[in-house]
């Protein structure tokens, strides 16, 4: 299905009010309307500073020369146009604010909506707005079908971790990590979401662990957080596997009540729900079970051409869950010294039936 741009630039158009233009700025709102299937990109994020959906007319993006051939080939926008500081480069300025303002004022464009604060001057009156960030928030069939195929190729990749973690005895977190990129680099994707995390034993009682050279021991836990890109969008998942499949009783008390806990969040995650709602019904059960003061962030995040966008599932969130939205679901317990246990779905709204979209097994111990 091919992805339908247009829809997205009218549905902002229509939601301009009095203003001229919608000016977005951000890595992954930029991409929304210009370049979706290309990856985030090195830097992430690098290839469009700014795209312009005026409420008359056909949209411009502003890029650097650098980036020029890149933005050609994927971009949805065809006027393109170019900054740079070398003289001996045709461009349209030095730097890529210069270009937003001749092009805003060649166009007549004054009143803006901006997903960002921009200093453009007086001539012009800009006001931050969210639309096209939660915008994101709801995704529509065209985004589903490529964020099915970035899980499936997850869900490839636990299946693979679980067979080397559990038989993984002197393996390092690195070696894993290694092993695990690999294979899913091999089934073809075209980058991770973000650096895979092996966490284990002692380590992954830390909810965000940078990967080490220790060892695997028998009867470590060990969290394996990862995704993948596919066709520009992103998955996003943890499983969480014993070496030698044996956990300590404490441990596998500890996974079942992480695992009723996604469980009791995933159901809560209906059409009209707030995000505090959500959180709160696996939070309150892993309180009840002792460990409320162990889990230690948020309970999930939507996910689509950014590994983390809106909305965000918090203790503190006031959002309301639409249908259509992709977010993730992963609360966790980490306890100082002894491990940890992270399990996490991508689930899609869906009325009052949630759709789990990760298909890894979770009833393991
Ligand atoms: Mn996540």
């Amino acid at each position: 299905m091919k992805i339908n741009y247009k829809r997205r630039w009218d549905e902002i158009r229509q939601n301009l009010g009095d203003n001229d233009a919608f000016v977005c700025s951000l890595p992954g709102n930029t991409r929304y309307l210009a370049n979706s299937e290309a990856p985030p990109g090195c830097p992430p994020g690098s290839t469009m500073n700014f795209v312009i959906i005026p409420s008359k007319g056909e949209p411009v993006a502003i890029t650097s020369s650098l980036e020029e051939h890149r933005c050609r080939k994927e971009s949805s926008i065809e006027d393109i146009r170019l900054w740079t500081h070398y003289p001996d480069i045709d461009s349209h300025g030095k730097t890529a604010i210069d270009v937003l303002k001749a092009t805003l004022s060649e166009k007549k464009l004054t009143t803006l909506y901006s997903d960002t604060k921009v200093a453009l001057g007086r001539k012009f009156k800009a006001s931050q707005n969210n639309f096209v960030t939660e915008m994101r928030g709801v995704k529509t069939p065209d985004e589903l079908e490529r964020i099915k195929n970035a899980i499936k190729q997850s869900d490839k990749g636990q299946e693979f971790a679980r067979n080397l973690v559990e038989c993984g005895e002197g393996l390092t977190e690195r070696e894993v990590r290694t092993e695990i990129d690999y294979f899913m680099g091999r089934c073809g994707i075209q980058e991770n979401s973000f650096s895979t995390i092996i966490a284990s034993g002692p380590n992954a009682a830390h909810s965000h662990h940078s990967n080490t050279n220790r060892k695997l021991e028998d009867g470590d836990s060990v969290i394996c957080d990862f995704g993948v890109f596919w066709d520009g969008y992103c998955s996003d998942i943890t499983r969480t596997y014993f070496v030698g499949a044996k956990p300590s009783d404490e441990l596998k008390n500890i996974y079942q009540i992480v695992l009723d806990a996604n469980k009791k969040s995933i159901n809560a995650l209906t059409e009209g729900n707030t995000g505090h709602n959500i959180d709160k019904a696996g939070r309150d059960f892993i309180r009840k079970k002792g460990y409320g003061r162990n889990f230690v962030h948020g309970t999930g995040h939507g996910f689509g051409l950014e590994i983390h966008e809106f909305p965000s599932l918090t203790y503190k969130s006031k959002v309301i869950a639409k249908d259509s939205m992709a977010v993730t679901i992963e609360p966790g317990i980490y306890v100082p010294g002894k491990g940890g246990v992270r399990i996490e779905d991508d689930v899609l709204v869906n009325g009052n039936a949630p759709k789990i979209l990760t298909k890894a097994e979770k009833d393991l111990y």
